[in-house]
């Protein structure tokens, strides 16, 4: 039993639902559901109010399943929290901001970023564990992810949850996120909130907060995540941190060479740990759409499967339990 505390933050963005922007879901209309999912898999292990696991139209499955199986094996504590659900979720959840984030090609993506950040700094200041883990889900989150590089002037590459990232359309929707904001390509370096009010998601402002919070208050933190997290690392780098930053992610963030993770790690000093869950040793259908690039990362997967592997678990026991879990639910 580990005594790190696994925070998992829940939310939404319009931007989710940009023609074939996202694969966080089965389809455009039932991702709004996905992070709510995401957090009752986590808490009970099956969705609870929401209609379905989320899983891709050729059977991947949430890498919210992959936290679960951790969570099994390792035994941490979940915190979820809610920055802008666009449907209410059955899982106990300590809310930082009500509204769903905007479209980023809106004037302002999130309007109230500066008391979500606010309130989850609280949130982190209050924690009294040694260690916080943080993941992530909201579909949509690389695009809000891109914005907030570019806004800071830091990367024009993020992940996808496709294994084809449609990378020029994100460019495209962040480009009209910045003008329609007043701002350019790194004119908001050095002011984290008002990138995330100009061009992130609330999901992005609640992170870079209970990140800041925990950090002031001497709990280690791990950003469990891909491009979104290196994109809060980006945001607590341009609200003054100096000190270490971990984040701990999948071989596949690392090997999707359209992401370019490995060098925005390097210039905004970030320590990358990558864990391989080794699914290329089975057949199952979840690892072979793992394999194949569907999904990558999200919902603290990266994270969990560090703190599987520091506590001596074997990634074997790692599969299994997914596995076994997705043929529960999901009828394999
Ligand atoms: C979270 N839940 C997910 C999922 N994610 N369920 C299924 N597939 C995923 N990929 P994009 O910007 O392409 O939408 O990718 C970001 C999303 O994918 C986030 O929600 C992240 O947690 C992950």
């Amino acid at each position: 039993m580990t005594d790190a505390r696994f925070a998992l933050v829940v939310g939404t963005t319009e931007t989710a639902t940009i023609d074939g922007i996202s694969a966080a879901g089965a389809a455009p209309e039932v991702m709004r559901y996905t992070p709510v999912a995401d957090a009752e898999l986590l808490y009970y292990g099956r969705p609870t109010r929401s209609p379905a696991v989320p899983v891709s139209p050729t059977g991947c499955p949430t890498p919210a399943l992959v936290t679960r199986a951790v969570r099994e094996l390792v035994g941490f504590d979940p915190l979820v929290v809610e920055a802008g659900l666009a449907e209410s979720t059955g899982a106990p959840t300590l809310s930082v901001g009500p509204t769903p984030g905007r479209d980023v090609r809106d004037p302002e993506a999130v309007p109230d970023a500066p008391a979500i950040v606010e309130r989850a700094r609280e949130v982190g200041r209050s924690l009294h564990d040694a260690e916080l883990v943080v993941g992530e889900s909201v579909p949509g989150g690389t695009t809000t992810a891109l914005g907030v590089f570019e806004a800071l002037g830091v990367a024009d590459s993020v992940s996808s949850s496709l294994p084809e990232n449609p990378l020029s359309l994100k460019r495209r929707v962040v480009e009209e996120s910045l003008a329609a904001s007043g701002a350019e390509a790194g004119s908001l370096a050095g002011r984290p909130v008002e990138a995330v009010r100009a061009t992130g998601d609330p999901v992005l402002a609640a992170v870079f907060g209970l990140a800041e919070g925990a950090l002031a208050t001497d709990t280690a933190v791990t950003l469990a995540g891909g491009t979104q997290m290196l994109a809060v690392a980006a945001l607590l780098r341009h609200g003054g941190y100096g000190g270490d930053l971990t984040v701990a992610t999948t071989p596949f963030v690392a090997a999707d060479d359209s992401a370019a993770t490995r060098e925005t790690a390097a210039a905004l000093d970030v320590d990358l740990v990558v864990t391989d869950p080794g699914f290329e040793s089975s057949d199952h259908v979840a690892a072979e759409r793992f394999l194949h690039g569907e999904a990558k990362e999200g919902a603290g997967m990266g994270g969990a499967l560090a703190l599987a592997d520091r506590e001596g678990v074997p990634m074997a026991a790692v599969r299994d339990r997914l596995f076994e879990r997705y043929d529960a639910l999901l009828g394999g």
